[in-house]
């Protein structure tokens, strides 16, 4: 089986959602025939859709697995429901959401999954973060990340410091 590289966005606004989000990088590195090659820090951002619900705190990881994509995308819900995502209303609050951004430079339109990940270069709080890791990332189609990405709206996003 080959190895492949798959970054994860993470998003959190509920029930103190750093907790969830450091709990969740440490949980990708135990999922089966993974394990966890890099994270962003945390970055605090306003919410994207309705306003009225609390920041949220997003973030990157960076995955080596030998799982195939939709393997993953199981594990990713299941992980989901382990920290009991309460999925009310589309682009509502949650106390864990995990979006598989890319998979090596896989291209799928899949109905259960879409790689790279639709919104990918429209959001801040995922390519802030992604640039912090990877500066150099290219997207499938041979694209810079730093070149594709339009970064319109960053003043909402700032990274937290790590905690002592
Ligand atoms: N799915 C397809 N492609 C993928 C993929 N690449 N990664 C399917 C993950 N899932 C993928 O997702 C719905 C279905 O998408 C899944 O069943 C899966 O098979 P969902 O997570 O159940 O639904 P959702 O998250 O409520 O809706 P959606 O449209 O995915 O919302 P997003 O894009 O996840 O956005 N504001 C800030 N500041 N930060 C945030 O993180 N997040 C959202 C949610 C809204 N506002 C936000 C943030
Ligand atoms: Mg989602």
């Amino acid at each position: 089986m080959s190895s492949h590289r798959a970054w994860v966005g993470l998003g959190s606004n509920l029930d103190d959602p750093r907790r969830h989000i450091e709990q969740a990088f440490e949980e990708l590195d135990r999922l089966p025939l993974t394990r966890r090659l890099s994270a962003s820090r945390c970055y605090a951002s306003r919410p994207l859709g309705p306003q009225d619900q609390p920041d949220f705190i997003n973030a990157v990881a960076l995955l080596e697995t030998r799982l195939s994509p939709l393997a993953l995308l199981d594990q990713l819900q299941a992980l989901e429901q382990r920290h009991r995502r309460i999925r009310a209303r589309r682009w509502g609050p949650r106390t864990l959401d995990l979006d598989l951004l890319l998979f090596d430079d896989s291209v799928l339109a899949l109905p259960r999954l879409v790689v790279p990940h639709p919104e990918l270069t429209h959001r801040a709080f995922v390519v802030v973060p992604l640039l912090e890791v990877a500066p150099a990332l290219t997207l499938p189609d041979g694209r810079r990340l730093a070149a594709a990405a339009d970064i319109l709206e960053t003043d909402g996003l700032r990274p937290l410091l790590p905690r002592a």
